[in-house]
């Protein structure tokens, strides 16, 4: 007896969804930023830290967060009057661009200069899942260890800036922040890396001014 194959190319959806809506930011001029970490590392902090000051400059942003099942982070991020919309995705480990698309289908994109993704905690699936996004952003934290940068290299790879979190902990921990950034630089020497804290403020301007620097880039190409 034969058997059937039914091929569902799930990549290919995606990378199709992902297309569309890199094209749709383009002619919007709307930059877009995909953060990938473990959990816990500090993505929604951050988010807390940063987009207040965006808001004061007047950047109009809108925060998604993913997360398997609740909605803590986007109370978090809306209980500072910030834009955030919530996705639960039922337990999958990471988002996926059909999901964003959905999402952006519901905004005014002519009112928007950035779009932030928080995706779900998690340091391998999300970094194969194109989102349209202009930059991954990988997002280690010092709690973490040295060592996974160079234990996720896809992440690092994909990534446009890399982010080391939690600084402040350094006098606390055994971490090699020498090793973790030459891991960083080995796998991709061009990427862009900021050192935080959510504790001292340390690299919240830097993440902030990154981030206007590349909206007026997306604007400059959209004129
Ligand atoms: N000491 C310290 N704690 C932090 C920092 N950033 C985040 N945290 C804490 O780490 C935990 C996880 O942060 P969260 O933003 O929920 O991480 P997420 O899962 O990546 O979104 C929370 O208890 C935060 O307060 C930091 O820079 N320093
Ligand atoms: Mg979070």
């Amino acid at each position: 007896m034969g058997f059937k194959t039914i091929e569902q190319n799930i990549m290919r959806n995606n990378d199709a969804a992902a297309g569309q809506i890199r094209r749709l930011l383009a002619e919007k001029g709307v930059f877009a930023v995909n953060i990938i970490s473990s959990p816990g590392a500090g993505k929604t902090a951050l988010l807390e830290n940063v987009c207040p000051f965006l808001k004061k400059d007047d950047i109009r942003f809108l925060v998604v967060t993913g997360d398997c099942f609740t909605s803590r982070d986007a109370e978090r991020i809306d209980k500072l009057d910030l834009p955030v919309i919530q996705v639960t995705t039922g337990g999958a480990c990471h988002m996926n661009a059909q999901i964003v698309a959905r999402v952006l289908e519901e905004q005014d994109l002519d009112k928007l200069d950035l779009l932030i993704v928080e995706n779900v905690g998690n340091l391998v699936c999300p970094s194969g899942f194109d989102l349209g996004e202009d930059v991954k952003v990988a997002l280690f934290s010092t709690a973490e260890g040295e060592d996974k940068p160079l234990k996720y290299p896809m992440l690092v790879k994909e990534g446009g800036l890399a982010i080391i979190n939690k600084t402040d902990l350094l006098e606390h921990l055994d971490f090699d922040v020498d090793f973790c950034v030459s891991s960083i630089k080995k796998i991709n020497p061009g990427i862009r890396m900021i050192k935080t804290s959510c504790v001292t403020g340390q690299g919240i301007g830097d993440l902030t001014d990154w981030l206007k620097e590349n909206i007026k880039i997306k604007k400059e190409k959209n004129r």
